[in-house]
């Protein structure tokens, strides 16, 4: 048994070990699905950790804006941003977490399968530049301990959040059009729902996140047991 375990260890990625892996979740879904209030709802929760998106960390790199630059001129700024979201992921990915579950807002899935791609299919990100990000992105998910068990995606349609956005009225998101929250969406659904195109990395929990926050409380409950691999 010992040398199993030795075996395990030595062959497990780069990371954390297999051993100590919280049971790991990705929240996914469109810009305005209700990330966040998802991960609010489990925060006081003594067997979960939240780690939240590093959109702070995007709004003030060194102070610079990088999320306000992507916007202003994502043909200039896509690739600098890319890499940097690659970098943030990859270490919320990595963080040593105490808790038994660690909940992820996003992922460097949804960064490579929804972002990327749809910069790289406007002619945004240049096909060498998505070559490196591709590098890089082969290399953290064949090398390092990215793994994830689960995936919960917060399921919307296009119009309801695209009224999210506008209402929340973030500074840098005045750009934002409904074509470009349409077309993140079929990324969405193509990845994780119709599972066609790009590998999914966990089973996937659908949630209907159109319902308002009154409602999809019921929703997050309903799903609780599996979301804490409670579900035996
Ligand atoms: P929520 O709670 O579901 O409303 O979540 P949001 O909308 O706060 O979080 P998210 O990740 O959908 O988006 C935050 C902002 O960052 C939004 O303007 C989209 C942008 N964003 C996030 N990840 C990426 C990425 O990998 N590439 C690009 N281009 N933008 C990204």
């Amino acid at each position: 048994v010992k040398q199993r375990i030795t075996k395990l260890i030595k062959s497990s990625k780069l990371g954390s070990g297999v051993l100590n892996r919280p049971f790991t979740v990705g929240v996914e879904g469109n810009i305005g699905s209700g990330k966040t209030t998802f991960l609010e709802h489990f925060k006081n929760h003594e067997d979960v950790h939240i780690s939240a998106e590093p959109v702070d960390r995007w709004r003030n790199l060194n102070g610079h804006n990088l999320l306000g630059l992507l916007y202003q001129d994502p043909q200039k700024w896509s690739f600098t941003f890319q890499s940097y979201v690659q970098l943030t992921m990859l270490q919320n990915h990595l963080n040593k977490i105490e808790k038994p579950v660690n909940l992820m807002e996003r992922s460097i899935f949804s960064a490579r399968y929804c972002f990327v791609e749809k910069l790289s299919r406007d002619g945004i990100l240049s096909p060498p530049s998505v070559a490196v990000i591709d590098s890089w992105f082969h290399w953290i998910t064949t090398k390092m301990n990215v793994d994830v068990d689960l995936i919960v995606y917060l399921r919307t349609s296009p119009e309801v959040v695209y009224q999210r956005i506008l209402k929340r009225n973030r500074p840098e998101e005045i750009s934002i059009s409904l074509d470009y929250i349409k077309s993140l969406h079929e990324l969405h659904e193509d990845w994780l729902y119709h599972k066609r195109l790009h590998k999914c990395p966990a089973p996937v929990l659908i949630v209907d996140a159109d319902l308002d926050k009154t409602k999809i409380k019921k929703e997050y409950q309903r799903w609780e047991p599996n979301i804490l691999n409670k579900k035996f």
